[in-house]
C-alpha cells in the first residue's frame, strides 16, 4: 500500500474530486498542508491579501460555473474565523465550497495553545460538515464525505480542520483505487409532476418563480422550455436571474421589496397560481405574506425536504432536485400539448405592464443620478458580460435596471450580503472564467471593505472592470434612517487633506487602486460614464489587471423601495417617455 503524509492524502483526494484551483494564505499551522500541494503541483493557488477575501474568491470561482467547487485555505485561529463570513454567505446561498484550515497538534487543543480555535465548534451552524480530524487515517474518509455533502441535497459549504501532526502523520493511502461517494439528489415523481401540472393547467394566471436552485442545478435550458410549452411568464427571484434572459417573451420582471421591477410586482400580484421552483420564499422577495399569498394557489419544488413550508405552507409541495423536476415538467407538457389552456391574454398583459411600467434612469444631472450609470453599463456592456455585486443601494438600483441575459451572470450574495464580497468573489469569478468580461459593482462603502484585495488581481493578472458609485455614504443605511428621522453615523465624506480636489468625497480610490497595482478612472458627469466604460474595456486588455471605473453620484438620492409588494414607494418620476429608459429591454409604449 502507498505510504503518504496525510496532507498528501488529502491534495490527491482533491485533485480526483475535480479541484484545480486554491484560494488562501499559508501560516504555520498549515504549512504541512502546502508543502503537500507544492510536491503535488496540480493546484493552482491564489493568494489573498485577507483571509475573508479568500472564502468569498471561492464562493465566486463555485458561482461561476456548474461543478465547481472553491476551495479556500487558511491557518489556524484567526484564519479560520475569517472565513466564516464566506461560510455564512455560501451556506445562505446554497453555494459548495471547501474551507480547510490548520490546527495546534491534537495533544495541545485543549491547553490553550497558540492560536487554536475550536473552529469546527465555531463554523458548525454554518456548515453541511465541519470537523477537526483527530485521527490521521480518517483524513481521506473526511475528505470523501465533504464532496458528498457539498454536491448531495441543498448545496452547502464544508470545513475540515486539520491539526499539524494530523497532517504530517503518514497513513497507508491508495489514490489509484480511491472512488467518490455517490451523490444524492431527490427526483419528483411522474405523479408528483402531473399533479402540480393539474394545478397550473386549472389557474387562469400563473407564473413560475424561478430560484437559484434552478441555477445551481444547471437547469435554466429546461425551465426556458417548460416555460414556453405551457406559455407561463416567469418572475426569476435574485438569485435566479438570468436563469431567462432578459429579453424573453415570458419573463415577466422581479418582484420583491428591492431588487424588483414595477412590472414584476404588479404581474405577481395579478396571477392566481404560483409555481416556485428552487426558491425559497425570501423575505424581501414576499413581503408581508398577507399581501404575497392573497388571492393565490402555490406549488414549491425544493431539493430539501424542510425547505417545504419553512415559511408558509403551500397548497402542494415536492421535493425534488431543480433539474429532476424540470425533466418531467417538460416531458408532461409535452405529451399534454395541444390540450393546455390557451395563455395568451394573459401573457400579453404582463407584456403590457413589462412596456408601461418602467422607472425613469435618463437624468443629466451633475452630480450624477445613479440611474444614468446603469443606463450607460447597458449601453456599453453586451450579453456576455458577468455581473458580479452584494448589497447596498448600488447593487438595488442594479437589479432594477441592469439587464442579465445568462444564468451565472448575475452572481450575488443574496441572502448574506457581506459588505467587502464583491472584489474578493469578482477575482475568483475571473480565475473560474478567464474569457468572459467580469463588471463588479460596489458601492464606496462596500469597496474600502476588502480594497486590498484589487492587489491580488494584479499580482496575478485577474483583469475586470469595477464600477464604483460613489455618494459618500453608507447609502442604504442612510435611506433606512429615513424612518428615524436621523443621518447618524452614516457619514464616509470628509475633507481628505491629500485630495482637496475630491470636494468632501473623502477616501481617493483612484489613487488607492493605483497604488495596489490597478488602473483607474474618475468620472463627474453623465456624459461622460460611457466614453470611461469604454476606455476601460482598453485598460483591461492592455495591462490585464482590475479597472476602477468610479463615478461620483449625488450624496442623497433614495432608491425605490417598500414594505409590501403593493407599497413601494417610488421617489423619482417615471418614465413616461421611450427617451426616459431608452435601454429597458421592451421599449416603453408612450
Ligand atoms: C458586514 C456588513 N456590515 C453592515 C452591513 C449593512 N449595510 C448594508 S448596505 C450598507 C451601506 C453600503 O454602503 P455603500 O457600499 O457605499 O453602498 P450604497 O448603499 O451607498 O450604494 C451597510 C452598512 C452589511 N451588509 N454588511
Ligand atoms: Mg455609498
Amino acid at each position: 500500500m502507498p505510504r503518504m503524509t496525510a496532507a498528501d492524502a488529502a491534495v490527491a483526494i482533491l485533485r480526483r474530486e475535480g479541484v484545480t484551483h486554491a484560494f488562501g494564505l499559508p501560516g504555520a499551522a498549515i504549512n504541512p498542508f502546502y508543502a503537500a500541494m507544492r510536491r503535488d503541483g496540480g493546484i493552482t493557488h491564489t493568494l489573498a491579501r485577507h483571509v475573508e477575501g479568500a472564502s468569498h474568491m471561492a464562493e465566486g470561482y463555485t458561482r461561476a460555473r456548474a461543478g465547481n467547487i472553491g476551495v479556500c485555505v487558511g491557518t489556524s485561529g484567526p484564519a479560520g474565523t475569517d472565513m466564516i463570513t464566506g461560510l455564512y454567505s455560501a451556506s445562505a446561498d446554497s453555494i459548495p465550497i471547501l474551507c480547510i484550515t490548520g490546527q495546534a497538534p491534537v495533544a495541545r487543543l485543549h491547553k490553550e495553545d497558540f492560536q487554536a480555535v475550536d473552529i469546527a465548534a465555531v463554523a458548525g451552524p454554518l456548515t453541511k460538515m465541519a470537523m477537526t480530524v483527530l485521527e490521521p487515517a480518517q483524513v481521506p474518509g473526511a475528505f470523501q464525505q465533504a464532496f458528498h455533502l457539498m454536491r448531495s441535497g441543498r448545496p452547502g459549504p464544508v470545513l475540515i480542520d486539520l491539526p499539524f501532526d494530523v497532517q504530517q502523520a503518514e497513513i497507508d493511502f491508495d489514490i489509484d483505487t480511491y472512488e467518490p461517494l455517490p451523490v444524492y439528489k431527490p427526483a419528483a415523481t411522474r405523479a408528483q409532476i402531473a399533479k402540480a401540472l393539474d394545478m397550473l393547467a386549472a389557474a387562469e394566471r400563473p407564473i413560475i418563480v424561478a430560484g437559484g436552485g434552478i441555477i445551481n442545478a444547471d437547469a435554466a435550458d429546461l425551465l426556458a422550455e417548460f416555460a414556453e410549452l405551457t406559455d407561463t411568464p416567469v418572475v426569476p427571484t435574485l438569485m435566479g436571474w438570468g436563469a431567462l434572459p432578459d429579453d424573453h417573451r415570458l419573463m415577466a420582471g422581479m418582484a420583491g421589496l428591492q431588487t424588483a421591477h414595477r412590472y414584476g410586482n404588479a404581474t405577481l400580484l395579478a396571477s392566481d397560481f404560483v409555481l416556485g421552483i428552487g426558491n425559497r420564499w425570501a423575505n424581501r422577495h414576499t413581503g408581508g405574506l398577507g399581501v404575497y399569498r392573497a388571492g393565490r394557489t402555490f406549488v414549491h419544488v425544493d431539493i430539501e425536504p424542510t425547505q417545504i413550508g419553512r415559511v408558509f405552507a403551500p397548497d402542494y409541495g415536492i421535493v425534488s432536485d431543480a433539474r429532476a423536476a424540470l425533466e418531467l415538467f417538460v416531458e408532461v407538457a409535452r405529451e399534454r400539448q395541444g390540450r393546455l389552456p390557451d395563455r395568451a391574454a394573459w401573457v400579453e398583459q404582463c407584456r403590457h405592464r413589462r412596456a408601461t411600467m418602467q422607472r425613469r434612469t435618463h437624468f443629466d444631472d451633475v452630480p450624477v443620478k445613479p440611474q444614468r450609470v446603469y443606463e450607460e453599463m447597458n449601453r456599453a456592456f453586451g450579453p456576455e458580460t458577468r455581473y458580479v455585486s452584494t448589497i447596498g443601494l448600488s447593487q438595488i438600483a442594479a437589479a432594477q435596471f441592469l439587464h442579465v441575459y445568462r444564468p451565472r451572470h448575475w452572481i450575488n450574495a443574496g441572502q448574506a450580503g457581506p459588505l467587502g464580497w464583491t472584489t474578493p468573489a469578482a477575482l475568483g469569478v475571473c480565475v473560474a472564467d478567464p474569457d468572459t468580461p467580469v463588471v463588479a459593482l460596489s458601492g464606496d462603502y462596500d469597496f474600502q471593505f476588502m480594497i486590498e484585495e484589487l492587489a491580488v488581481g494584479a499580482q496575478f493578472n485577474l483583469p475586470y472592470i469595477h464600477v464604483l458609485v460613489n455618494n459618500a455614504y453608507l447609502g442604504l443605511i442612510r435611506q433606512s434612517q429615513r424612518g428615524f428621522d436621523m443621518d447618524y453615523c452614516v457619514q464616509l465624506s470628509f475633507d481628505n487633506v491629500n485630495a482637496p480636489e475630491l470636494g468632501g468625497y473623502g477616501v481617493d480610490h483612484v489613487k488607492v487602486a493605483e497604488g495596489l497595482g490597478c488602473k483607474a478612472l474618475r468620472v463627474t458627469g453623465p456624459a461622460e460614464i460611457g466614453p470611461a466604460l469604454e476606455e476601460a474595456k482598453k485598460l483591461v486588455a492592455e495591462y490585464r489587471v482590475p479597472v476602477v471605473v468610479e463615478v461620483i453620484l449625488e450624496r442623497v438620492t433614495n432608491i425605490s423601495m417598500g414594505t409590501e409588494l403593493d407599497n413601494v414607494t417610488e421617489f423619482e418620476d417615471l418614465a413616461e417617455r421611450h427617451e426616459d429608459a431608452p435601454t429597458a429591454v421592451v421599449a416603453l409604449l408612450d
